[in-house]
């Protein structure tokens, strides 16, 4: 079965958007309306086991901030969230997170090598246009053939109902794709719509259960700083490329 398609994870696999994006603009938000929340570094890594950002707010409350009340909880949390997602949009917009090493690297080689390309992420699709446009051109919004994003599908991940949304829209077999994950929620998410993944991890994941993974990397590398492999076989390779995904791929992972 030859390798057709690549299947992305937005946060924390292209981009360190959580700690550098979202984290920023979720306290700038609690801010801006007087809320005197402050999620740490160290906090968010544990609130990062809830996947959506209201769901994530509603989690802190019931977990670290119980004395707080509101009689319309739904809409309040809604209205954080809208804010938080301008201003999320806002610190894109001032290129405020980089993509990830090789990241850049593996689209063009990909799209030259006619693979096709889409996006399956838990975040609000105005997250993803803004970090695509911001670091790639507007343009490489056409790169992907579905940016599958938020709450398009009833359950966010772990469940893997976004990635089954994206494949029927490309109208594609999981067997002849890879996903790109960052997170046990994704890897699970990626599993159970039948995809074979690779793992690049970061801060917040690298402590994370990966067993079903074809490989764990530190990131996809470049041809001058090679990746260095957590979990999985050994490899010629030095960077993630198309013969190397082709490789993973033929594995039984
Ligand atoms: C991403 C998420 C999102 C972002 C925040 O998970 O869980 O909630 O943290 O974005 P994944 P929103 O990388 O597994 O897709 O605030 O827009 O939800
Ligand atoms: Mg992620």
């Amino acid at each position: 079965m030859a390798l057709e398609a690549l299947i992305f994870d937005v946060d924390g696999t292209l981009a360190n958007t959580e700690r550098d994006g979202h984290l920023v603009a979720f306290n700038l938000a609690f801010k801006e309306l007087g809320l005197d929340w402050v999620w740490s570094n160290e906090l968010y890594h544990e609130l990062l086991n809830v996947t959506g950002g209201q769901l994530r707010i509603k989690y802190y409350l019931s977990k670290y901030n119980t004395s707080f009340h509101h009689d319309d909880l739904d809409n309040f949390v809604a209205s954080i969230h809208k804010l938080k997602t301008s201003i999320y949009v806002q610190l894109m917009d001032e290129g405020a997170v980089p993509l990830r090493p090789g990241v850049e690297r593996l689209f063009n080689e990909a799209r030259a090598a006619g693979l096709r390309l889409a996006i399956a992420t838990t975040t609000t699709p105005a997250n993803v246009d803004a970090l695509i446009a911001n670091t790639l051109g507007k343009e490489a919004l056409d790169w992907f053939e579905v940016i599958g994003a938020g709450d398009v599908v009833p359950k966010l991940k772990p469940a893997g109902d976004i990635y089954t949304y994206v494949l029927d829209k490309m109208n594609l077999d999981a067997d002849k794709c890879l996903a790109f994950e960052d997170s046990q929620n994704g890897i699970i998410s990626a599993t159970q719509a039948g995809l074979k993944t690779l793992i690049t991890v970061n801060e917040y994941t690298n402590t994370h259960e990966f067993k079903d993974a074809c490989v764990v990397l530190n990131n996809l590398g470049e041809p001058t700083k090679a990746f260095e492999v957590i979990e999985g076989h050994a490899t010629e390779a030095k960077f993630v490329d198309v013969a190397y995904l082709q490789e993973l791929h033929a594995q039984h992972c």
